[in-house]
Parts: C-alpha cells; sequence; structure tokens
C-alpha cells in the first residue's frame, strides 16, 4: 500500500522518468533506436526497480495512467531527436496486459503520435506473450487497429510465454525480441545456439526483424552475427541511459 500511494505521488510529481537503451545493428554497428524503461526515483533518491512497482501499478489500475504517461513521454523525446536530424531513430515502449484489458491503447497511442508528431513508423510497441495469449477479438481487432496508424509491433520476451506461434500468423507482428534467457549463454550453450538460429530462421521466413536481448559479450555479439540476427541489445553495447546521454551517442556518431 505505501508503493502504491508513492507511486500514484510519483505521477504528478515527476518523479519517474525513463531510461533508454540502444537497439545496435548488428551488421552496422549504427544504433538503431531505443528501448524506453521506467525509473521510478523513490523519496530517498534511490531508483526502485520496475520489476517491484510494475506489478503493484497492474495490481492498482495504475498502470493505466503510468503506460499513458510513457507513451507520450517515449514520443515526445523520440520526436526531438528527429527535430534534431536523427529521423531515423525509433522508439520502442512496453505496453501492459492491463493497459489492453482495462485502457483504450489504441487513442493513448494517438494522442501520444499527435502530440508529439512522432511519425507512426518511428514507434515500437513492445507486446508481451501474455497480451497475445488472451487472443479475444477485442484485443486482436485493437492490435489490428494500432497497425493501421503505422506503428510497429513487436514481441517482446519471445519463447519464455505460451508462445502459441498461431499469432505469428493471424497478427502483423514486425519483429521479435529474443529472450535474453536464451542469448545470454549463447556461446557456451548448443542449444540456445540451437534456439535462436531457429527462431532467426522462422523469423526471417515471415519476413519478421530479430532483436536479441542481453548481449553482454563480444563472443555472443559475433555469434549472433554470424547467425543471421538483426538487431541487438545488452550490456555488451550499453545499459539503459538517460536521454541526455542517447542525445550525446547521436551527435558523436554524426
Ligand atoms: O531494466 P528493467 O529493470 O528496466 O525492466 C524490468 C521489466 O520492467 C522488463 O520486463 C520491462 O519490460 C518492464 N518495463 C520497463 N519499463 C516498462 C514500461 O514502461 N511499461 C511496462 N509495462 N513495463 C516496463
Ligand atoms: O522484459 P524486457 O525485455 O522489456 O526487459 C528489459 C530488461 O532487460 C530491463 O530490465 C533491462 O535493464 C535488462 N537488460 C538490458 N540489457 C541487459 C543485459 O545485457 N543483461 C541483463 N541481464 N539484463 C539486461
Ligand atoms: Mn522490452
Ligand atoms: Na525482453
Amino acid at each position: 500500500l505505501r508503493l502504491r500511494n508513492g507511486l500514484h505521488r510519483a505521477l504528478d510529481a515527476g518523479t519517474l522518468l525513463l531510461h533508454y537503451q540502444p537497439v545496435v545493428n548488428l551488421a552496422t554497428g549504427a544504433m538503431e533506436g531505443v528501448e524506453a524503461l521506467i525509473r521510478w526515483r523513490g523519496e530517498d533518491g534511490q531508483f526502485i526497480p520496475p520489476a517491484r512497482f510494475i506489478p503493484v501499478a497492474e495490481e492498482s489500475g495504475l498502470i493505466v495512467s503510468i503506460g499513458d504517461w510513457v507513451l507520450g513521454e517515449a514520443c515526445r523525446q523520440a520526436a526531438r531527436w528527429h527535430a534534431d536530424g536523427h529521423t531515423g531513430m525509433k522508439v520502442a515502449v512496453n505496453l501492459s496486459a492491463l493497459q489492453f484489458r482495462r485502457g483504450d491503447v489504441e487513442r493513448s497511442v494517438v494522442e501520444a503520435l499527435r502530440k508529439s508528431g512522432l511519425p507512426g513508423h518511428a514507434l515500437t510497441l513492445e507486446l508481451t506473450e501474455s497480451i497475445l495469449i488472451s487472443d479475444t477479438e477485442q484485443v486482436l481487432s485493437v492490435i489490428r487497429n494500432l497497425k493501421r496508424l503505422g506503428v510497429r509491433l513487436a514481441i517482446d520476451d519471445f519463447g519464455t510465454g505460451y508462445s502459441s506461434l498461431s499469432y505469428l500468423k493471424r497478427l502483423a507482428v514486425d519483429t521479435l525480441k529474443i529472450d535474453r534467457s536464451f542469448v545470454g549463454d549463447l556461446a557456451r550453450d548448443p542449444d540456445d545456439a540451437a534456439i535462436v538460429a531457429a527462431v532467426v530462421t522462422m523469423a526471417h521466413s515471415l519476413g519478421l526483424l530479430t532483436v536479441a536481448e542481453g548481449v553482454e559479450d563480444e563472443e555472443t555479439r559475433r555469434q549472433l552475427h554470424a547467425l543471421g540476427c538483426d538487431h541487438a541489445q545488452g550490456y555488451h553495447f550499453a545499459r539503459p541511459l538517460p536521454a541526455a546521454e542517447i542525445t550525446r551517442l547521436l551527435s558523436e556518431a554524426g
């Protein structure tokens, strides 16, 4: 309850913020975009990890307002990078299943794009398998409408959920994000290498891009590139960073 009240105040007080983790093109090394990750600086100045407060936000329903704030803030920031000339920058935002059930995701996305002026194709929505598994006609129709706005869709943590492949057939998904539980030990575990190879092959056959998550060393980067994986994220490239540091990286890259 203390956490929930604090979270309510944080939304008003502006102590929620976003960090951005670079998504790197494995062929060129260039930053293709970023994933927005929420951070909460608690009253003592320490960061409270999202793994602790997102579940509280979901139970209390606050995730709907928080999710709207995240969408608005991420689009505003990405539009600023576009205005600085980095018009290829993409931003990915995580959505919670609760935003689909209780909120009006479609309207939230329309509003965030309209207020920021960000083109839809620069925004990727990361959906978890828990959203897709609910598979109701309502969820499917919201997802189809989101596609019509031009936004891109990614399946987050691919392979860890119920992994029904049927939604790959029914939904116009653009990207599979390969969960870091298959990536972390890739260079040492042949089973992981086989799984990643199969996912990349399947994704490419379906015309989808792949992003490997949790790349922590050069050998893993090298193998992912050899397996044909398109993009990657992880501490090997960069941790989630404040917006100003992304701006600095962009200006250094020219
Ligand atoms: O760095 P990391 O600790 O940021 O994130 C932990 C978890 O919190 C991840 O599963 C991530 O998807 C989730 N998360 C981070 N930011 C958001 C957000 O803005 N909305 C939702 N729904 N989940 C988020
Ligand atoms: O569930 P989702 O993929 O949205 O969560 C992203 C989470 O992964 C965030 O908590 C982020 O901080 C974390 N993360 C990003 N890169 C790495 C990495 O290289 N290793 C590990 N262990 N975690 C990472
Ligand atoms: Mn994610
Ligand atoms: Na993930």
